[in-house]
């Protein structure tokens, strides 16, 4: 993390290194500093799997939340640990659970960690697994919210970092976000960075996932992911996720949602993405569609009380999405209504700041909509670079990142290939002023979409400079370009 973060930030233009050093400065701590950490207090160890009581999970956590505790749990059951309600750290101070792959489960529809005073989390050789069994058809927001595996919720007053590591980890089972890290005031009904609601605490939030398998969550509910992040007000999203899976999740296997000022960076290595983003499954809710869903009219041709109505009386609502775009005249341009699926892996940035990605070694693969999906707004600049990557069969684009607002784009694609997926293999948009560079090389696309210039799209839709250039690259099914100069090398 230090390195790639590091050199990521120093290509940024954005001077707010000092809280990004105490992070850097905090992990050190962390990896060095245990012995001493653990200090007089010493660990609480959880001998028994009960759900509450002496030795219990439930008594350790309220243990660890007094003052001059270590903040240290040990779990040390021979079995798993069974709970019937939601397990919570009302601590300020950092927590950080240890165990040797151990399950703390329920066959209860509840959350199963809540950190709900924005405490750093740790959590070591830990699993976490809901009742499972969840779909459109069985939803688990109908009688009472959906739970969550691992809830992290910041202070309004919250400043510096907050620090969620998760290592050897897997998370199955879960109605809706797997594992959800919130610094927004409007808690679940935040919605997305961009357009997004909401305020939020001046800290940044920095997660940390090693070895990390996140399978069959976010199916019980609308819009529920793998893991989420929602930060708002100042500060960033440092993401860093290594050797890790996110599979069969009902809405995207990541989502980092970062509005107003502050950057998203990420680094994605090793990861898999697969199968993402179904739960307004097409077989249940295609029949719902109305049966004109879309069109496209000459202006004065179309009014917009001839748009087919809100879907309603379906298993969830909420999975159709309906657009409307009006001429000024107020008739009719075109308009979808159509199931909102996700993707592999989906970051928005908006308001001042940027989005600085590189993704290494990762395969994203069936994911029902896009497969990676990334979208920097308003002040900052977009620059992502994938290598050693694959996206294929995925429902719409593979990679997709666009930009919006002042600010420039930068992507690099070395070493990778997008095939067989429904519309692009790749594309990416400037929009407002900036330049746009793609660099690709060494990499492969072939069928996607209908193979008619679909491998690689750059678009220059804004002020600036385009350019596309390509090395060693076999780019089978065509380049669109537009206002974008392209250079064979
Ligand atoms: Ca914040
Ligand atoms: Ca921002
Ligand atoms: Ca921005
Ligand atoms: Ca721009």
């Amino acid at each position: 993390m230090s390195v790639i973060g590091g050199t990521l930030l120093r290509s940024g233009q954005h001077k707010k290194p000092s809280c990004k050093r105490y992070a850097l400065a905090a992990a050190f701590v962390m990896s060095f500093g245990l012995a001493s950490e653990i200090g007089a207090a010493g660990p609480v160890v959880v001998s028994n799997g009960n759900d509450s009581g002496e030795g219990s999970l439930r008594a350790a956590l309220k243990a660890a939340a007094q003052p001059g505790a270590s903040g240290h749990v040990l779990v040390a059951t021979d079995g798993d640990i069974s709970v019937k309600s939601t397990l919570t750290y009302e601590g300020q101070a950092p927590l950080a659970i240890y165990g040797s792959g151990q399950s703390i489960k329920t066959e209860v529809n509840t959350t199963l960690l809540e950190v709900s005073k924005g405490a750093d989390l740790t959590v070591n050789n830990l699993n976490f697994r809901g009742p499972g069994g969840f779909s459109v058809k069985n939803r688990g927001d109908k009688s009472g919210k959906a739970g969550k595996g691992i809830f992290v919720k910041l202070r309004g007053d919250q400043t510096g970092i907050v620090n969620v590591t998760l290592e050897g980890v897997a998370l199955s089972g879960i109605a809706y976000h797997g594992i959800h890290i919130s610094d927004c005031d409007r808690g679940d009904a935040c919605g997305a960075g961009s357009g997004g609601e909401g305020n939020g605490s001046p800290a940044s939030i920095t997660v940390r996932l090693t070895n990390v398998s996140i399978s069959e969550v976010g199916t019980g509910k609308f819009d529920a992911d793998g893991i989420r992040v929602d930060e708002r007000g100042a500060g960033d999203i440092i993401f860093n996720s290594r050797n890790s899976s996110f599979s069969r999740v009902g809405a995207d296997g990541v989502e980092l949602d970062e509005g107003q000022d502050g950057d998203v960076i990420a680094s994605v290595v090793n990861n898999t993405f697969v199968e993402n983003g179904g739960y307004c499954d097409p077989k249940v809710l295609e029949q719902f569609l109305p049966k004109d869903h879309k069109g496209e009219f000459k202006d004065q041709k179309f009014s917009e009380s001839d748009v087919p109505a809100k879907v309603e009386g379906s298993p969830d609502d909420a999975c159709f999405e309906r657009d409307v775009e009006l001429y000024d005249s107020g008739f009719v341009k075109e308009y979808e209504i159509e199931l909102d699926l996700d993707d592999g892996i989906d970051i928005d940035e908006a308001g001042n700041g940027d989005l600085r990605t590189l993704m290494v070694g990762s395969t994203i693969r069936g994911n029902l909509d896009e497969g990676l999906d990334f979208s920097e707004e308003d002040g900052g600049e977009l620059d992502v670079s994938v290598w050693r990557s694959t996206a294929q069969g995925n429902t719409d684009d593979g990679f997709r990142a666009r930009e919006d607002g002042p600010g420039s784009v930068k992507i690099l694609l070395h070493d990778v290939q997008a095939r067989e997926n429904g519309r692009k293999g790749a594309t990416f948009r400037q929009r407002d002023q900036g330049d746009i560079n793609v660099v690709v090389d060494r990499t492969m696309t072939g069928k996607n979409g209908d193979g008619k210039k679909t491998g690689i799209v750059v678009e220059q839709a804004g002020a600036g400079t385009g350019t596309l250039t390509l090395r060693n690259s076999k780019i089978s099914d065509g380049i669109d370009a537009e206002n974008v100069k392209v250079v064979e090398e």
